[in-house]
């Protein structure tokens, strides 16, 4: 037990430091094996985002700004309709679709890896659609419980547990992992036949050179499942389990912590009320996965347009939050970038043929105070993400202090290289935050951005008699680290 957590801290530690999934097992020989490798750095989830967009970002944005990977909406041939939802309803594992051509999605990838982004696809392998009938959009025919070339009927679940078939308790495991989601005709994970074919469609998009993948839904598949499609895959080959922690429900993230990352829902549900209540504090992070298994965010596609206490629409709250997670020790953290919405099932801008016409968001420089619909967010642009990220590199590994907090204002160190402060209040404030760095004038990088443009802005905090002053406007975060002085 106690020779488990040791190793589990070491390579938590070996993967705050960025060192290779590779460098770290080779370290720790046996029980590293029980950890699955995964990716580390900072991502951003692009949603519906098409494939030319992101390549062109790879190279203007997302690889200048420092972010290691991009999570992308599902690949694969869905069902036609302008909500952004006909992504989650696959009709053929045919890589064509709203979001762009297999040649388009090769060429993303290209673009992304010599940028140093590497791609995670969203695949989704728990269901099939919902339709009774119709054509994909790549011209595939298929009925609810027909996809030719790939199941039949034998390959799916037939629900009788509900009168409908579909999921009705959570807190039902044969109900969520045998009946249908929203109605989604559910494959049976446990058939060879469903794995292979699963198993051939992954092994495809990593032919395309994609480094990982989200598993969606993955709530819906025994964990066995989930896990013996994984072992059909390279070894290595990260995987980030969608399993929303739900109150009361007995099938948990725990349990897919041995086949690779999980999202942490918990991590934002903790984070987010303490911005909307002015109220930040230490993080209890009760009911968390350990910190190497855990992916975390802010918000999420679904989140945005559910449950997240804080989205686009708060502005500075938005950005705050993203810093503070950029900021911590735990976890491995994703951006979210979407686009404006009134209507949670409109798609975002597309032609005449369905196609997401796309948007570029270089020269974006931060959130702005509002959104036409359909326009493109473009937090992957801004410039203090961009300075969050330097930010985290110059704290590596370094220990998250105890933080102080002044009213609403709230701040920390990581130990001797990097200090954070956030005021969510309404009111300005000025907060003292205790720090080992040495005297002197360091770049605000959330104000100016990386320090190669940091100071020119003139934004600057004071480190003297081991304390940074932080002046903080209501809403505002400051952000300073070892390698920006001015
Ligand atoms: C669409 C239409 C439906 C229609 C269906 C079929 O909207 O009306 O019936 O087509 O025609 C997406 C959209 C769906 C869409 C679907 C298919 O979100 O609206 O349906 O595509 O086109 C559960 C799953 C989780 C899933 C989530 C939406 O466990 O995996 O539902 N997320 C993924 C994707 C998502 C996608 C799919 C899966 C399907 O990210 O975009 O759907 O591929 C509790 C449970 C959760 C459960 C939620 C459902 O969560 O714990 O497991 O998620 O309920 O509402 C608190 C609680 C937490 C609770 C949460 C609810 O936080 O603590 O327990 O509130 O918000």
């Amino acid at each position: 037990m106690l020779r488990r957590s040791v190793v589990v801290a070491a390579v938590a530690v070996a993967l705050a430091l960025g060192l290779s999934a590779c460098a770290s097992a080779a370290a720790q020989p046996k029980e590293s094996a029980s950890i699955p490798a995964g990716i580390t750095g900072v991502g951003v989830e692009m949603f519906q985002r098409p494939w030319t967009s992101i390549g062109t970002e790879c190279g203007s944005t997302l690889g200048p700004a420092g972010f290691s990977w991009v999570l992308t909406s599902p690949p694969q041939e869905h069902i036609t309709g302008t909500q952004w939802w006909t992504s989650y309803q696959p009709v053929s594992y045919t890589v064509d679709s709203k979001l762009g051509t297999e040649q388009q999605f090769a060429d993303m990838v290209k673009a992304c890896r010599a940028a140093g982004v590497k791609v995670i696809a969203d695949a989704v392998i728990n269901h099939m659609t919902a339709q009774g009938a119709g054509t994909g959009f790549a011209g595939t025919a298929f009925t609810k419980y027909a996809y030719p070339g790939l199941y039949g009927p034998k390959d799916f679940h037939h629900c009788t547990l509900t009168p409908d078939g579909s999921i009705q308790d959570y807190t039902s495991r044969a109900q969520v992992q045998t009946c249908e989601l929203v109605g989604l005709a559910d494959l049976d994970t446990a058939s060879a036949h469903v794995r292979t074919t699963i198993a051939g469609y992954l092994t495809h998009l990593l032919g395309l050179g994609v480094a990982g993948f989200r598993i969606d839904a993955a709530k819906h598949m025994a964990a066995e499942d989930v896990a013996a499609i994984v072992a059909m895959l390279p070894k290595g080959t990260p995987v980030i389990s969608e399993v929303i922690r739900g109150a009361e429900e007995p099938i948990q993230p725990e349990e897919y912590t041995r086949i690779g990352q999980v999202f942490e829902f918990a991590y934002a549900r903790e984070l987010g009320p303490q911005l909307t209540a002015g109220v930040l504090m230490d993080p209890a992070r009760a009911d968390h996965v350990p910190s190497a298994s855990a992916v975390v965010f802010v918000d999420n596609h679904d989140t945005e347009r559910g449950d997240a206490a804080v989205t686009y629409r708060d502005g500075p709250l938005d950005l705050m939050a993203d810093a503070l997670m950029l900021a911590d020790d735990y976890g491995t953290p994703v951006v979210y970038s979407g686009y404006a919405f009134s209507d949670p099932d409109a798609g975002p801008p597309q032609d005449a043929s369905g196609h997401v016409t796309g948007w570029e968001c270089a020269g974006a420089t931060g959130p702005k105070a509002s959104y036409a619909d359909g326009e493109g967010v473009c937090a992957e642009a801004w410039k203090s993400i961009a300075g969050m990220i330097e930010w985290r590199d110059a704290a590596g590994a370094a220990e998250r202090r105890p933080g102080v907090s002044k009213g609403a204002a709230y701040g920390f160190e990581r130990t001797g290289r990097a200090v954070i402060a956030a005021n969510p209040g309404s009111s300005p404030a000025t907060l003292a935050v205790p720090t080992t760095l040495p005297a002197g004038t360091y770049c605000d990088v959330i104000a100016d951005g990386p320090s190669m443009d940091g100071c020119a802005g003139g934004a600057t905090v004071r480190v003297s008699d081991g304390a940074a002053t932080f002046d903080l406007d209501a809403g505002q975060t400051a952000a300073i680290h070892l390698g920006a002085t001015g």
